[in-house]
């Protein structure tokens, strides 16, 4: 029997050392040291022994059950640091290679042109004035001094909606209509930046969606010249202090008199080239002085008052600035272009 035991002892013993792997320890525990290991059907066997057997053996088997317990234990540290060892070097990480650059997004170009006109403009007293992009045909025409089936509704080709008298705006001047009925009868200076609609084909210099700028300003005794002033002095902020302007008649319904207003080509300085069509001129924005019709409209006598306004589209003023030549590269989404201003 004692022989039995040193035998089982060995195989154990001999069994554990070929263990390789944390898990199979546990396979290894079941089969010597589990309720029905043979450590325990030795010791539940005793009783089939004679009486003056049973101390040495039992205390022998309990022995053996103590010292294999023992070697489990320290097998197991020792495939724990083995273990340990491999994942070192193996999962080893390399902390000096340089990290993963996240991806960062950046503000469009158009709205980054949009916020230096309105620093620019802030610096002269005006102030940003929001307002819806689906609006009423009164608003968006009618209040302007365009009355339906006027030859000058042919300036804007619109998206309607299926509601009557709905529309996308055409242009960010019904936000005017918004500013007068706001601030009256105060004086008035803002801005109004936003997305318009114009159902067009869409072209190198035309797309159906676009930013507008418009400025506006109400008071009393205002004149042509500050009209004048304000633009030049925008023109220069913008597009640097030796710019020349010049401002040509034109017409718009809600102004009168209208103006375009064009400044020196800033790609060959006025002596002409593709952007200028070889005029030295390239056009930045219209203006006027505000149809009295409009005051009235928005609650305001054009006796007393008068007023200025303008408008300009901020892709225009960019692909001036950057000598960019198709308009649609602004809302197509190409990667390439946003990433390269
Ligand atoms: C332009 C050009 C000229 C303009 C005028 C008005 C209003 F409502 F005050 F009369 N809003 N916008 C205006 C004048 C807009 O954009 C090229």
């Amino acid at each position: 029997m004692l022989e039995y035991l040193r035998d089982l002892g060995a195989q154990a013993r001999q069994r554990l050392g070929q263990v390789r792997k944390l898990e199979e320890l546990g396979e290894w525990k079941r089969e010597y040291l589990g309720k029905k290991g043979a450590v325990s059907e030795l010791l539940r066997g005793l009783g089939g022994l004679p009486a003056e057997d049973r101390p040495l053996v039992g205390r022998a088997a309990n022995a053996l059950r103590a010292e294999l317990e023992a070697e489990l234990e320290r097998r197991e540290q020792v495939l724990q640091q083995e273990f340990v060892q491999a994942a070192l070097r193996t999962e080893r990480v390399d902390v000096t290679l340089p990290g993963r650059r996240p991806a960062v997004g950046r503000v469009h170009i158009s709205h980054r042109v949009l916020r230096r006109i309105y620093d620019i403009f802030a610096e002269m007293g005006f102030q940003v004035f929001d307002s819806p992009e689906v609006e009423t045909d009164r608003r968006n025409f009618r209040s302007l001094n365009i009355p339906p089936h006027h030859p000058a509704r042919d300036m804007w080709s619109t998206f309607y909606t299926t509601r009557e008298g709905v529309l996308l705006r055409t242009h960010t001047s019904p936000g005017q209509a918004w500013a007068m009925q706001a601030y009256c009868p105060e004086p008035i200076r803002v801005i109004l930046p936003g997305k318009c609609y114009r159902y067009e084909q869409v072209t190198a210099r035309s797309e159906f969606m676009f930013y507008q700028v418009e400025g506006l300003a109400v008071g009393e005794g205002i004149t042509m010249a500050d009209l004048k002033g304000v633009i030049i002095a925008f023109t220069r902020r913008m597009f640097g202090s030796e710019r020349q302007v010049r401002f040509r008649c034109s017409y718009f319904p809600f102004t009168e008199p209208s103006v375009e207003v064009d400044m020196d080509c800033i790609l060959c300085q006025g002596q002409g080239c593709r952007v200028c069509k070889y005029t030295g001129w390239v056009e930045i924005l219209g203006a006027g002085m505000v149809h009295p019709v409009v005051l009235r409209n928005g609650g305001y006598d054009p006796q007393h008052f008068g007023g200025f306004a303008f408008g300009m589209g901020p892709e225009r003023i960019t692909m001036l600035k950057y000598g960019i030549n198709d308009i649609r590269w602004f809302f197509s989404g190409d990667l390439r272009f946003l990433r390269s201003l």
